[in-house]
């Protein structure tokens, strides 16, 4: 049940995440995840603030240094320092073993002193192309139980090419993982939850610098009315995508409805009105990347996570997005997302069914 939120009781996310590790000893992890969620949210509040003074205090535009990231992508000011914002509160919660983030090469075992038995993937400033434009931007992560033989008890024991092994075995599927969120820095900033009990979603209160519940219990509507793609792209898709995304232009699909599209351009913006108003998103592999553009780790993953949790369905196209094991970092994959009944048409369409 939802603790109860009132003006002189406010459900902030460290009271709600105390309430549900209290009501839920039962449940692994819940424990851990009250002073990880802790640090998430002190990262994300900081990350706000820089997002949104960016302009002011001149770190909006591409580092002075010119820096490449791992993804051949030239690196804003606000990239690498969101991600120091998180890499530091995460590794100082104590409970990280280890970190893979959209902004390091390798993953990043934490020193022992402070380490832990979890896993964290992010992608500290996703979208943050849109900065510059003010156009909503956010962090994404995910979490997961480091493996046996990889506990930060083991660590003083471990031998070079093990202690590769442990990093490299952070590459675990969607289905792993113990909790995954985001945060949105757009008109409000927005901490969207899931421990794997359902998603909950929490509106930072500016005037008490709280994160309150203010969308308990999230379920993605079953259909929607909205398609999400970058259109440009469809030249490349293959003929089915083409044919579905056209179907709902013209109203002739199950539903006989004809949608509205709507493409920020940012995937937690786009994803996040997918979850509230339904509908489907989109970033599809095509003739020229196959594998689209989208991170399985720390973008498709913690997504899929969160909107299965909702009741929605998150697919490569072929398979279950959290059921893929990864085998690199930073290895892209097709991701299709949203309601129920639209994306599971586009399945039939797949398998031949009208
Ligand atoms: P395109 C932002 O750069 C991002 O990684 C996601 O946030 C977003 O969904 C996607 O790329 C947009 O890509 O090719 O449509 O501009």
């Amino acid at each position: 049940s939802t603790p109860v939120h009132s003006d002189t009781s406010p459900m902030t996310l460290t009271r709600y995440m105390i309430q549900v590790a209290m009501d839920n000893t039962d449940l692994e992890h819940m424990q851990d995840m009250q002073s990880l969620m802790s640090s998430i949210q002190l990262a994300c509040k900081k990350i706000a603030s820089l997002v949104q003074r960016a302009g002011i205090t001149n770190l909006t535009g591409y580092e002075d240094s010119g820096s490449i990231n791992v993804q051949g992508e030239e690196q804003k000011k606000l990239d690498v320092l969101s991600n120091e914002v998180l890499k530091n509160a995460l590794r100082y919660s104590g409970k990280m073993g280890v970190i893979a983030s959209e902004e390091e090469d390798e993953p990043v075992m934490v020193d022992e002193v402070y380490s832990g038995n979890y896993v964290a993937v992010f992608d500290p400033l996703d979208g943050s192309s849109n900065i510059d434009a003010g156009i909503a931007t956010g962090t994404i992560f995910g979490i997961f139980v480091q493996n046996t033989g990889c506990l930060a008890s083991d660590w003083e024991s471990k031998i070079d090419e093990t202690e590769l092994t442990c990093l490299y075995n952070t590459m675990q599927p969607g289905a792993n993982l113990v909790a995954a969120g985001y945060c949105m820095y757009s008109s409000s900033v927005m901490m969207v939850l899931t421990t794997g009990h359902g998603v909950n979603g929490f509106t930072l209160d500016p005037q008490i610098g709280e994160f309150v519940l203010t969308h308990p219990q999230i379920t993605i509507p079953s259909r929607g009315k909205i398609y999400s793609f970058n259109e440009a792209n469809s030249p490349q898709w293959d003929p089915v995508l083409r044919d579905y995304v056209e179907k709902l232009k013209t109203g002739d699909n199950r539903a006989g409805v004809k949608y509205s599209s709507r493409y920020i351009g940012s995937l937690v913006a786009d994803v996040h009105r997918t979850l509230l108003y339904g509908g489907v998103f989109g970033y599809p592999g095509d003739q020229k990347n196959p594998n689209g553009k989208l991170r399985l780790l720390y973008e498709c993953a913690p997504m899929s996570f969160i909107v299965e949790q909702a009741g929605g369905i998150a697919t490569t196209g072929k398979e279950r997005v959290m059921d893929v094991i990864p085998d690199a970092v930073h290895q892209r994959m097709p991701l299709i997302i949203g309601s129920k009944d639209d994306v599971q048409e586009l399945l039939d369409m797949y398998a031949g069914d009208k």
